[in-house]
């Protein structure tokens, strides 16, 4: 076998090393972006960060809202609050694929969004400003909510 043929042979092997680690990276930056089995990713919705001295409301976001049979996504899906009392909602997303709480109505810079939550995710977000709040899912039209947050007594 001449020098040059076992060259050949050497950059051939490399070649197949390298497109084998990339597509084995490949593969695994496919698994843990679009994974639902990570850990819950824990994200605020908006700018206010959960009041420590209340207990949040939960809401949760139930197993099979997605499918668009299941409707209104969201229990309780309507709830009121008031503002130094109970203002802090906790929303967690117990189906097992991806969902949003996104303000679609909501008083002058009032508005919130979780972006994206995977199973498990919690999402928590501290109303400071009054009025009537609607929101959906990004992904899901059906889903809906509805919070009314009165002013502090
Ligand atoms: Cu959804």
């Amino acid at each position: 076998m001449s020098n040059s043929y076992r060259r050949a042979i050497g950059k051939a092997v490399i070649g197949a090393i390298a497109i084998t680690v990339i597509a084995v990276a490949g593969v695994v930056i496919y698994l843990t972006t679009s994974s639902n089995t990570g850990p819950p990713d824990t994200s605020v919705c908006g700018s206010t960060a959960s009041s420590a001295s209340q207990q949040p409301l939960h809401v949760s976001i139930y197993s099979g809202s997605a499918n668009s049979a299941n409707p209104p996504g969201y229990t309780p899906d309507s709830i009121t609050l008031v503002i130094g009392v109970n203002n802090t909602v906790t929303w967690t997303n117990n189906d097992s694929v991806h969902h949003t709480v996104t303000s679609t109505s909501a008083p002058s810079g009032g508005s919130f969004n979780s972006g994206n939550m995977n199973g498990g995710a919690t999402c928590t977000h501290t109303f400071t400003v009054p009025g009537t709040y609607q929101y959906d899912c990004v992904y899901h039209s059906w889903m809906t909510g509805t919070i009314v947050v009165k002013a502090s007594p």
